[in-house]
């Protein structure tokens, strides 16, 4: 299937896989680069020389195009910006800011640069600014959000913007997909379902909980102090909302949350962990592998949009 966004990255299948701090490593994003998509690393709160690495692992493992996430709240992104271009990545895309004063860099260095915006707003500064696409994520997503919703932001977005708009947040099938083409998105980005992907290294308690979500299983911490965040209900959702609710202090919830992402992914621990993932989990009821997740969904997508 040829869209703008296949045309601009050089893949066969206009489906990204999102750049999920500790999920999106190397195994994982070459599966997807190997299948067709656009797989990608998210560096997450990772040091450079450790996406440096990621990097050249990926390379390893695929000769295809992939792409690294820089979430901007990182405080080494700096040097995670130049590691991109020393490495010679074809596609960045950034998470959680505006990545503004990186733009003139991997441009020069021919990087296809596509930053998620969570308003109308930022998606028409980013497009004066010269980027190539968008992704237009809205709050059905995993992990850090904004506050609309899929289906009210991303034709808003391609109506303010000419450059492509790749769509996520509440995508994981074909009907999905045809949904976001409708809405005249030229590409999906996914997250949660890759998150339980054969080829994903997430613990096996966190793919678990995943499987096992209902719709509305699904909480959102964080908003009193301006960084929502959606993760699946669990002990420390329901201690977070209740110190949030009783008006502690940003510091006192930090540290409940601290590296507890890290305790999700590596360790397992779905009690006290943060077990980021969209609204759409309560859908994903099987692990496969990434060829055969892109398979499926093109199959159904393309039947359904003829
Ligand atoms: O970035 C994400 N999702 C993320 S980042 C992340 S790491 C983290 N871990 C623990 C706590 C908090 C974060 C987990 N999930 N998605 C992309 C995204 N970007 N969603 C919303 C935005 C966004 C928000 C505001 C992008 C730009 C923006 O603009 C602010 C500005 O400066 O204009």
């Amino acid at each position: 299937m040829k869209t703008k966004v296949t045309e601009l990255l050089g893949i066969a299948y206009p489906i990204i896989q999102g750049g999920m701090a500790w999920v999106a490593e190397y195994h994982l994003a070459a599966a997807v680069s190997e299948a067709g998509g656009l797989g990608i690393i998210g560096a997450g709160g990772a040091p450079a020389a450790f996406v440096r690495e990621q990097i050249q692992k990926t390379k390893e493992l695929t000769s295809k195009p992939f792409g690294v996430n820089v979430m901007l709240m990182n405080p080494e992104a700096d040097e995670i910006a130049r590691v991109i271009v020393e490495e010679g990545v074809s596609v960045v895309t950034t998470g959680a800011g505006n990545p503004g004063k990186y733009l003139a860099m991997w441009k020069e260095a021919g990087i296809r640069v596509i930053p998620v915006v969570a308003s109308v707003a930022l998606a028409r500064m980013m497009e004066r600014a010269g980027v190539d696409a968008v992704i237009a994520e809205g709050m059905e997503s995993g992990g850090h959000i904004g506050s609309a919703t899929t289906m009210t932001l991303v034709p808003q977005v391609v109506d303010a913007v000419k450059i492509p708009v790749i769509a996520a947040g509440g995508i994981a099938d074909g009907r999905g997909f045809a949904a976001a083409i409708m809405l005249g998105a030229e590409a999906v980005q996914m997250g949660t379902r890759f998150v339980v992907a054969r080829e994903s290294i997430v613990h096996e308690n966190y793919k678990k909980k995943i499987l096992a979500a209902k719709d509305i299983d699904s909480e959102v911490t964080g908003t009193s102090h301006g960084h929502p965040v959606r993760q699946l209900r669990n002990n420390m959702t329901r201690e977070y909302l209740k110190l949030e609710k009783a008006g502690a202090p940003f510091e006192e919830l930090e540290h409940l949350t601290l590296g507890a992402l890290r305790k999700a992914v590596v360790e397992g621990d779905t009690v006290n962990g943060t077990l980021m993932a969209g609204q759409i989990a309560g859908m994903i009821k099987e692990e496969m592998t990434c060829a055969e997740m892109i398979q499926e969904i093109m199959e159904q997508a393309e039947r359904l949009l003829k």
